[in-house]
Order: structure tokens, then sequence, then C-alpha cells
């Protein structure tokens, strides 16, 4: 934890918005940055960036997450007394709030004791999370989206597992692209990972081991301010992790000490294809979480519309 330690000193934002602030780094999403986003609609294209919530998810059970079970609590329900008048149908999801498209809230991971802003660790129980919960961020997230195709920039489908995302990849993929990440923007990093699962069926390749932001990423995304950072894999970052004995160093410096919200399991494929073809890197992005009380995560259709 030593250099977790000695980068957290670097890219805290704890107290930036005020001793209270549940948001982080959404609160770079500002009046003028949502016109800016707004201006990014020029074709009336919206593309889904979800992955289908059901039974051939993409978990295997590992940490207790299962994919959704979706059942029905009513088919062809009736009210009044008419054979042919109103008949309804009904249904329930039961499912981790993280098994596939999602933001993870600011109350997801911590070490040291404390949440993002410093919040003690036990404001989070059984009840869920009292600071930090994903239905904080409700009047979000809607920003300009920025992709940064790592893949195609080294002319491959797919990152290999256990391949780290640097600060040079980043920056070579802006000039390649011609495209900058600025403040407030939502950044999507594309591996090209999620095609093990998508077009190999293959969940333990997928979930088990990826490709990812190294630890050095972190400054990057500090200084450039993103309001919220999403990838194509299960965890953002790389693994198997770079220095085994601190796992999931990335997820504790934006959660935590940035106030970043991390986005997992976005279908980036399409998208990147369409912005491959015209050039265009940027667009109005939109996911807003549901307002789940006390939640530390929520499921997501994003939408990137250019
Ligand atoms: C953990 O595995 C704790 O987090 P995530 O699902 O965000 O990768």
């Amino acid at each position: 934890m030593e250099k977790v330690r000695a980068l957290a000193a670097k890219v805290s934002n704890w107290g930036r918005w005020g001793a209270e602030d549940e948001r982080g780094t959404v609160n770079f999403i500002t009046p003028e940055v949502v016109r800016r986003a707004a201006a990014c609609v020029k074709r009336g294209q919206v593309f889904s960036l979800g992955l289908s919530f059901g039974a051939e998810g993409p978990q295997i059970g590992q940490g207790g997450r299962v994919n959704p079970l979706h059942l029905m609590s009513a088919v062809g329900g009736g009210i009044g007394a008419d054979p042919d008048g109103f008949r309804y149908n009904d249904d329930v999801v039961v499912m981790p709030l993280q098994c596939a498209t999602q933001w993870d809230s600011l109350a997801h991971v911590y070490y040291g004791g404390q949440l993002y802003n410093g919040f003690p660790a036990d404001t989070t129980t059984a009840a869920g999370a009292a600071r930090n919960a994903i239905d904080k961020q409700a009047a979000g997230i809607l920003s300009r989206g920025v992709l940064l195709d790592i893949a195609r920039l080294h002319g491959v489908d797919r990152l290999p597992p256990g391949r780290a995302i640097t600060p040079a990849d980043l920056d070579a993929a802006e000039k390649a692209q011609g495209v900058r990440v600025e403040s407030g923007d939502v950044l999507l990093i594309r591996t090209g990972h999620i095609t093990v699962f998508t077009k190999d069926g293959n969940r333990v390749g997928y979930m088990r081991q990826m490709p990812g932001l190294g630890i050095d990423s972190v400054e990057w995304l500090h200084a450039r301010e993103a309001a919220a950072l999403a990838t194509d894999t299960n965890a953002v970052e790389v693994i198997p992790f770079e220095d085994p004995s601190t796992p999931l160093p990335v997820h504790l410096l934006c959660i935590r000490d940035m106030g970043l919200t991390l986005g997992e399991m976005f279908d980036l494929e399409t998208l990147a294809a369409d912005c491959a073809q015209d050039g265009v890197w940027e667009f109005l992005f939109t996911a807003p979480p549901l307002k789940v009380t006390g939640g530390v995560g929520s499921p997501l259709n994003p939408l990137a519309v250019k």
C-alpha cells in the first residue's frame, strides 16, 4: 500500500467540493460542460453501451455475484370481470447491482477505515451506505463522452489480459484520434476485452483476468479532471495486479481518494467502430444511475449520442 498512499497524497480531492460532498468528480460536470455535451449531437444516432441483464450474463458466481434471476409475478392478470377486458403482466428481478454494466459508487471500496471525503467506513452497514451511496449521483451522469480506443491504437482487436494501460497509451490515443479529454468529460476506454464474453462466450476468461489501467494512469486522470471513467472490462484496472500485494489499487485511488465514479462492463464495440469510421470520438453521454437508496452501485444502460 505504500505506493497507493504516496499517490493518494497527490490525487486526493477530499474537501475540494466541501466537507459534506458525496459526488466527487461528477462535480466537474457544470452547466457549461452539459451545454458542450449537447452540442456533440450532430446525426441523432444513439448507441447503447450496456450488456443485457439476464440469466446469460457474464457472472461466474465469484464473490456471490450471480446473473439476474427474472421471474414473472403476473402473467395475464385480470382486473374486472370481463374475460376480454383489462389484463396485465408484471415481473420481478433479483440481481446483484454489480452483475453487469454498472457504476461503482463512492462507497464501493475504501482503505484505512475511510471512504471518499473522509467519511468513516462504518457509515456503510447491512442497511446500506449512509454516505457516498449511488443515489447521490442521481442528477447525473450526463456529459461529453470521449472514447479512447487503446486496442485500435495498438492495431489489435483486444489487448491481452495483464496489459497495463499507461499515461503514454492515453496520450498516444488522444493524438491518434485527434481528441483531448477535458474537465468534466466522461472518459470511456476500450480494450476490446468484452468480446471474450460477447463473442467467445468465455465468462471465466472475461471475468478473471483482463487488460486495464495501471496505477501510473491515476495521476493522468486527476490532471485531466475526468468526471467519471468507464471501460469494457469487469474491473477497469489490470488483472493480474501490477503488485500482487496490493489488489485493485486503481479502485482505491480513483474511488476513495479522487472520488471518481467508475463504470464497468461497458460494451464499446459498436460505438468504437462508428467513431473509427467518422473520425469523431466525442459524443453526448448519459448514464443516470438508479436511485437505489444506500446502494453502492447501479446497473445501467449507458447511451452515447452522436
Ligand atoms: C470489486 O471486485 C471489489 O470491485 P469491482 O466489481 O468494482 O471490480
